[in-house]
């Protein structure tokens, strides 16, 4: 029989309709940027004269200027608490802690290995069976057909429902990844330098903290990973919608915390946003993620995240200020109305953190 008899416009119209439906999903991908872009582009960066005198690019690391660690009820969290770091011999992702990451490895985990493993295994077969039954010995007299019209519209059809298939989940974690944060947010904004990170607190009163690599000896010494560990840590609440603003003093950096799904790059004259929201108290490490000079593998990126009231007593430590609660993602208690900058009630406010679950 020979199918290429059977009316070619049909199945060209077939493959048309299915093309057309895979790039319907497309354009949901370009509003998703079009929305951050607008969501970006709006505040300049103004607070680059805020950094402190020692920006100056220096392959010396520049002195803490936060050395209020010691004070009012503040104490960094333990070796125990770290929970996103890579592990020897790891070859998939870390562990998530945040939404995006947990959809984003989920993703991963069910739909693509699935299906790509399912591909090769499928496409090896049929390279063995073709290699078994029509080599030159088994089958001398090779076939003619040349059009099959059935095989033609499946081997067309079924990858179009495949990319289909694959695209719906893919551009939905887009789509989240470029999510606005709430008014309410907690606005924090990390500043790349030859070599180190400065995270500055804009809503509480617009301190800066200056982040630098620790030495192996003392990276040890608190149990922590060397090369990763820093003295003084980003630290942030928990459970609360940040949003994570990126910029750079001197050439492009790139702001990359792998267990919390987020990368952002560090541009010098832009400022770049993207919400984060980290879900359990912790310690998250992570890199600088663009090539950046001589010292690019020494400025690592150390999150600490905190219960929210821990947190607030860890700003009023730092000598800044906390405002109106929030209404959203704040789970525990409001503290009985205390008004913002009393630095002696809240180290009563700041109870212990139970230890983690291990
Ligand atoms: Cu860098």
């Amino acid at each position: 029989m020979n199918f290429g008899n059977l009316p070619r416009g049909a199945v060209r119209m077939i493959t048309t309709l299915a093309a057309a439906a895979a790039l319907a999903v497309a354009p949901q991908a370009l509003s998703a940027q079009d929305v951050t872009e607008a969501a970006v582009s709006a505040p300049a960066v103004q607070q680059a004269d805020a950094a402190p005198g020692t920006v100056v690019a220096t392959d010396t690391a520049p002195a803490a200027p936060a050395a209020g660690d010691a004070a009012a009820g503040y104490t960094p969290l333990g070796s125990e608490w770290i929970k996103g770091q890579p592990v020897d011999k790891g070859i998939t992702f870390q562990e998530q802690y945040s939404k995006d990451g947990k959809f984003a490895l989920w993703m991963h985990d069910v739909v693509l290995l699935p299906i790509i493993t399912a591909i090769c295994l499928f496409v090896l077969g049929l390279l063995l069976w073709v290699v078994v039954k029509f080599n030159r010995r088994s089958n001398p007299v090779a076939s003619k057909t040349t059009h099959n019209t059935f095989i033609e519209v499946v081997w067309t059809l079924v990858p179009v429902l495949i990319l289909v298939g694959i695209a719906v989940p893919s551009i939905t974690l887009l789509a989240r990844q470029y999510e606005s944060p709430p008014a309410d947010a907690v606005t924090v904004k990390a500043t790349g330098y030859q070599w180190y990170w400065g995270y500055t607190y804009p809503d509480n009163g617009g301190f800066e903290v200056i982040s630098n690599m620790l030495t192996k000896e003392q990276a040890v010494a608190n149990g922590e990973p060397h090369q990763l560990a820093v003295d003084n840590r980003l630290v942030l609440p928990a459970n609360t919608p940040i949003r994570l603003q990126t910029t750079a003093a001197d050439v492009i950096h790139s702001f990359a915390i792998p267990s919390l799904w987020f990368k952002l790059d560090a541009v010098p004259g832009r400022l770049n946003e993207r919400m984060l929201t980290i879900e359990e108290p912790g310690i998250y490490y992570g890199q600088c993620s663009e090539l950046c000079g001589a010292r690019h593998g020494y400025m690592p990126i150390a999150i600490e995240a905190l219960p929210r009231p821990q947190w607030e007593a860890w700003v009023r430590s730092q000598g800044g200020t906390v405002g109106p609660q929030p209404t959203a993602a704040a789970p525990a208690p409001a503290p009985a109305a205390t008004p913002a900058a009393v630095p002696a009630a809240t180290e009563a406010e700041a109870e212990p953190i139970p230890a983690p679950a291990t």
